[in-house]
């Protein structure tokens, strides 16, 4: 039985009250482990031990912190396989996904920010009498608070640029998905990474993650996970002037344009949908189809949905695990329900599959595809994060741009047509962070990642992420 325990100062000790939480494997329903259930006086000591190494690291060059960040990425590659297998196990998706997405996406995000950090220019502005630097310094402390739906990807993706900023760290990952955050900290004592650089207080989020958010010290909070917590972080955070970024949910539209390839834009669509069962805040969970090629579409579409394999998420060929949690799926289910009042028409899935013995008692539902629902309805504006998406017709690229900007969130969508300037032009109307045209989450890290109203504020990536975890000084040299 696995005992993860908080890392602060560079050794894994539990919490002050030594009471811990239990974690499941969310494809078998078996307990794997326990997990420090930790409160403000963990985050007391993290925050203490980030503080005193900070002056240690800031005042490392920015080349030895680069260095520190490519010895990070080539221990992680060195356990790749590791990382995808107990991500699988910690959030019951397929090998095969932890894999190509998470755990390739964790290492890269430290080769990213490396490479990044060292092309740099230096920001400088003349004027015809003086000449203006801008000088960045670190943040300070800085606490990272991440989802169960991409843990490691997700908790690395904020790591790697907050470190070669200069910054020491108090990470609480969800208290559901613990365990890849715990093979990161095994990984930098493996490597000898200074101590208390980087420190994890387990536990839930209204004690260990407020205690975060309300720490005097801690100076800056990078927050992703759901509107609603969002809105806790954004009260408790804004009035304390901590900088603040937001990654929020989504309700994304998946637009297909009538001169759209149809099997590709099937393909494409089917991906979107139900990659990670849903559980990835750009999925593509509203579908928008031109009416003229509605039924050719949607029956490419049932037949790239009904050939995904559902099933054990260890097993190679398994291209839908489970969801993170029984509870989360009674969540999604009861979504399902709602779609029926509301007079939608299931077309496909919406029912638990039959499994063998070893994940009989997990959280798996089949890939659902819903028709007939109003653009308006709860369950086509709602965030639902399962293996759930809804089809509606339109007629016309100005009832698509309507229907896509018909819910409260603006993170990402797609949209697929052969007339690629079409495709921008409509992009251009959007109201999300991102848009793609025929593909889904083809990614450039140098890219501004975010989105608008409840999908949150601020954006992550390249020189945006820099940004966010420096402070600027303009210093204004006058000319002799
Ligand atoms: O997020 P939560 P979860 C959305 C999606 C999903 C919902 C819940 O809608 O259904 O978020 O997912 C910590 N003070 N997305 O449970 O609950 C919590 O412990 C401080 C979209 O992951 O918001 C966890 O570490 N911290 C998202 C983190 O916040 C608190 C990806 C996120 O938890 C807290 C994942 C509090 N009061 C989910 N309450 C995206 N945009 O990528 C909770 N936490």
């Amino acid at each position: 039985m696995l005992k993860i325990e908080n890392f602060i100062d560079g050794e894994f000790k539990s919490s002050i009250n030594e009471e811990f939480l239990d974690n499941y494997n969310p494809a078998t329903g078996e307990k794997v482990g326990e997990i420090s259930s930790s409160g403000p006086r963990d985050v007391e000591k993290a925050v203490k031990a980030a503080e005193d190494a900070f002056f240690g690291w800031s005042s490392l060059s920015m080349d030895e912190r680069i260095n520190w960040l490519e010895k990070i990425g080539d221990a992680l590659e060195a356990k790749k396989e590791e990382i995808a297998k107990v991500e699988s196990l910690d959030t019951g998706k397929p090998i095969s996904l932890a894999r190509r997405v998470d755990a390739n996406r964790s290492i890269t995000n430290f080769r990213f920010f490396a490479q990044f950090a060292k092309n740099q220019e230096a920001q400088i502005f003349e004027m015809n009498d003086a000449t203006n630097y801008v000088h960045r310094k670190p943040v300070g402390v800085v606490g990272l608070i991440t989802p169960w739906n991409l843990p490691l990807y997700l908790l690395t993706w904020k790591i790697a640029p907050a470190l070669v900023m200069g910054n020491t760290i108090v990470a609480k990952p969800s208290e559901l998905t613990p365990l890849t955050a715990n093979l990161f900290a095994k990984t930098l004592q493996e490597i000898d990474f200074p101590k208390g650089v980087f420190n994890i207080v387990h536990g839930l989020g209204p004690s260990a993650g407020q205690a975060i958010l309300e720490h005097p010290n801690v100076k800056a909070i990078s927050f992703t996970g759901g509107t609603q917590t969002g809105r806790i972080v954004a009260k408790i955070a804004a009035p304390l002037f901590k900088k603040l970024s937001l990654e929020l949910g989504g309700k994304n539209a998946t637009v297909i344009l009538n001169d759209a390839d149809i099997l590709q834009a099937a393909k494409g669509a089917a991906k979107a949908g139900f990659t990670n069962s849903g559980q990835v805040c750009l999925c593509g969970s509203r579908i928008l189809i031109d009416e003229s090629i509605a039924d050719d579409f949607t029956k490419h579409l049932i037949e790239e949905i009904e050939a995904m394999k559902v099933g054990n998420p260890q097993e190679e060929d398994t291209d839908i695990g489970s969801v993170i949690s029984p509870q989360h799926l009674e969540k999604v289910e009861s979504y399902i329900q709602l779609a029926l009042e509301e007079g939608g028409e299931i077309l496909t899935g919406g029912n638990r599959p039959k499994l063998d013995k070893v994940n009989s008692n997990g959280a798996f539902l089949m890939p659902t595809l819903i028709s007939g629902l109003d653009i308006k309805s709860r369950t086509a504006t709602e965030e639902i994060f399962g293996p759930v998406v809804t089809l509606h017709t339109f007629k016309g690229d100005e009832e698509a741009i309507k229907m896509a900007n018909s819910t409260d969130y603006g993170l990402a969508g797609s949209v697929w047509t052969s007339d690629l300037q079409r495709g921008k032009e409509f992009s251009k109307q959007i109201d999300t962070g991102i848009m793609w045209v025929n593909t889904w989450l083809h990614r450039d890290l140098r890219t501004p990642f975010g989105g608008v109203k409840n999908s949150g504020v601020g954006r992550e990536g390249g020189q945006w992420s820099l940004s966010f975890f420096s402070e600027m000084t303009n210093i204004c040299v006058k000319n002799d």
